[in-house]
């Protein structure tokens, strides 16, 4: 298969040309050779016991061994998703927990509390009292305060305070709202269990309030803190893709998930001595870029260039100018071990949780997180000399990135009446039809990037103002979409919106898990006033084009439970029961006030987002 029929990417398809003709084995090459099973694809592929593993048929008839029917297997598969989606989330949240602990006690070198107001606000919504407390006594009460919402056992988590009262009855009424993080998804797995809660919809409910112990517990957990110790995003400018690559310095990757070793080794790679050993080997200095969510974190933050999303990770090594490439969690390929191993990259897994084999194995412990960190850089360095072949893509693109919530209420606001209003006003007005989640992964099963870059030129080009995370960001930042240029491209009404305050059309809100950021948004606009009492009132859609990760699935979920209308692309996991998708795509609205659907063709999505807009402007009586 040709590279142009990946993607449009450039970049993307130089390096695929030249792992083929060097022979090295990347996602694209693998994809052509694993064709998918319907069944699997479907969801109702059932191996919950040795009495199977059991493929169902839709047809009324047909059963499991043990008499399960495909919507009980397709929506036992589907919550098993969503659990293992907050799992990683949570997990992650659990982390930078330890290390807030960690570091306002005065055990983590190169850790701090960089954002105080940040800090007062969290610890109020926690219900702790931040009066007259000092950063690390506050930052100590709140990490222990979310370290035991993990395992709570009763009552709610704090953070579904947050959401629109409205909102908190419906999960009331119906009996999901979280009572611990950990404690719905090890229910979710024991419910999922052969022979235990065989009734679809029953199975979805908790799955539901799984997905909110994620969005509203695990993922909010994460963003917050993270913006605690390492500041809350503003604006900044950066490039993107693999042209960030620099021929002439040592080139170090990060790559995953969790921002704490990587802001380490951007304080480790400014220290002299390091400098200086990279300038002995013949580099002029030392350049770090990140891939996924982690490249998305410390972007957000310091403006560090991001070389690629998923799909480019093996891609990087391939261009054979990276000397370290460091991972921790989610989303790293197990193949990136053999093409490290084709060229002349370090690869280092430092994450106590995952290892990959023959893979240098660095452990990210925060008690001595510096050392790790230069340590890993001082190797980088002695791999400069021992590159081969260098093949950099010139293709690189401007981007803004830093949209927080609170960022947004500024910019739209200014600084001293910083409010939503201006946002809920264009929206009535009309010159902003109303607001689009771009989110999720890539799936080098549809082509790489266009989905996304195609889908949110038409919803811009109709005034529909989209926000984006993720390796969607990404994705569409490399087509120019995140600058304020990109303005051009908009309806008038978005563009002169755009042009007034000075903002892309396209807003970068962060990695996965700060899509808590935009459940935080649409709340705002709720309280704002104007449009609605509730989430499921505003004209907003969510959706992920290209999907492929169990997190996704997570986080479709939690913004229907939500309240919020999500499209996926690709394939969907509950087709294989016509059952179980007359419930998602339909049948959940009825519970929460929004539902799934799945559109793989990105024009065709962006006309059910639109129309899914313009029904909710009616409803409000602003179709105007
Ligand atoms: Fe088959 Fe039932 Fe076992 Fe699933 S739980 S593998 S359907 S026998
Ligand atoms: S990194 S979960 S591929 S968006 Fe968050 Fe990208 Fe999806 Fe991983």
């Amino acid at each position: 298969m040709k590279a142009e029929a990946f993607t449009s990417c450039k970049a993307t398809q130089a390096m695929i040309e030249k792992t083929t003709r060097e022979g090295v084995t990347t996602v694209f090459h693998r994809v052509q050779e694993k064709k998918t099973c319907p069944f699997g694809s479907g969801g109702t592929c059932c191996r919950l016991c040795y009495m199977g593993p059991c493929r169902v048929k839709d047809d009324g008839q047909d059963a499991g061994v043990c008499g399960a029917t495909a919507e009980t297997i397709a929506a036992r598969n589907f919550c098993r998703m969503i659990a293992a989606g907050a799992a990683a989330h949570s997990d992650h949240a659990r982390e930078v927990a330890l290390v807030l602990l960690a570091a306002a006690r005065g055990e983590a070198p190169g850790f701090e509390i960089k954002d105080e107001e940040k800090l007062w606000a969290v610890a109020q919504d926690l219900g702790i009292d931040p009066v007259g407390k000092n950063k690390n006594r506050l930052a100590e009460e709140v990490a222990l305060k979310v370290l035991a919402e993990f395992g709570q056992q009763e009552g709610e988590i704090s953070f579904i305070r947050r959401a629109p009262q409205k909102r908190q009855e419906v999960w009331q009424k119906l009996g999901i709202i979280p009572r611990g993080i950990d404690r719905e998804i090890v229910e979710m797995l024991h419910r999922t269990h052969m022979g235990v809660d065989q009734e679809y919809v029953h199975l979805l409910l908790h799955g539901m309030r799984t997905a909110l112990a994620d969005g509203w517990g695990g993922s909010m957990i994460a963003t917050e803190l993270q913006d605690i110790l390492f500041g809350t995003p503003v604006p900044i400018r950066a490039k993107v893709n693999l042209g960030v690559l620099k021929p002439d310095h040592v080139n170090i990757i990060v790559h995953g998930h969790e921002p704490l070793l990587p802001e380490l080794i951007l304080l480790a790679v400014k220290d002299e001595e390091l400098l200086a050993q990279a300038r002995a080997v013949g580099a002029k200095g030392i350049n770090v870029a990140g891939i996924c969510c982690t490249a998305n974190e410390i972007l957000m933050r310091k403006g560090v260039p991001v070389a690629g999303s998923v799909l480019q990770q093996e891609l990087a090594i391939a261009t054979g100018a990276v000397e370290a490439m460091v991972v921790d969690v989610q989303c790293i390929m197990q193949g990136l071990g053999q093409v490290a191993r084709c060229y002349h990259t370090e690869l280092f897994t430092t994450s106590s949780r995952a290892r990959l084999p023959g893979v240098t194995h660095l452990e990210f412990d925060h008690h001595r997180g510096l050392e790790v960190a230069k340590e890993i850089v001082r190797r980088a360095i002695a791999r400069f000399p021992q590159r081969r072949k260098v093949e950099i893509p010139a293709e690189e693109m401007d981007l803004i990135a830093g949209f927080s919530h609170e960022t947004i209420k500024y910019i739209l606001g200014g600084r001293f009446r910083a409010s939503y209003r201006p946002l809920n006003d264009n929206i009535i007005n009309g010159r902003i039809r109303g607001v689009a989640a771009v989110v999720g992964c890539s799936n080098p099963r549809v082509r790489f990037g266009d989905l996304h870059a195609t889908l949110v030129r038409e919803l811009i080009a109709n005034d529909v103002l989209v926000l984006v995370t993720g390796c969607a960001a990404i994705n569409c930042a490399k087509e120019g979409l995140l600058i304020p240029e990109a303005a051009e491209m908009a309806g008038s009404g978005l563009r002169e919106v755009c042009e007034a305050v000075g903002m892309p059309p396209v807003l970068h809100c962060g990695s996965c898990v700060d899509n808590s950021r935009l459940l935080m948004a649409a709340t705002e606009i709720v309280k704002e006033g104007g449009l609605g009492e509730d989430i499921s009132e505003v004209p907003l859609c969510g959706c992920a084009p290209e999907w492929m990760s169990e997190k996704a699935i997570a986080i479709g979920q939690y913004f229907v439970a939500s309240g919020v209308t999500v499209g996926f692309g690709v394939a969907f996991p509950t087709t294989g029961s016509a059952k179980l998708s007359e419930f998602v795509f339909g049948g959940m609205n009825e519970y929460v006030g929004a539902h799934w659907f799945h559109e793989p063709d990105p024009v065709a999505m962006a006309r059910t987002i639109i129309a899914h807009i313009d029904a909710k402007r009616k409803a409000l009586g602003i179709d105007v």
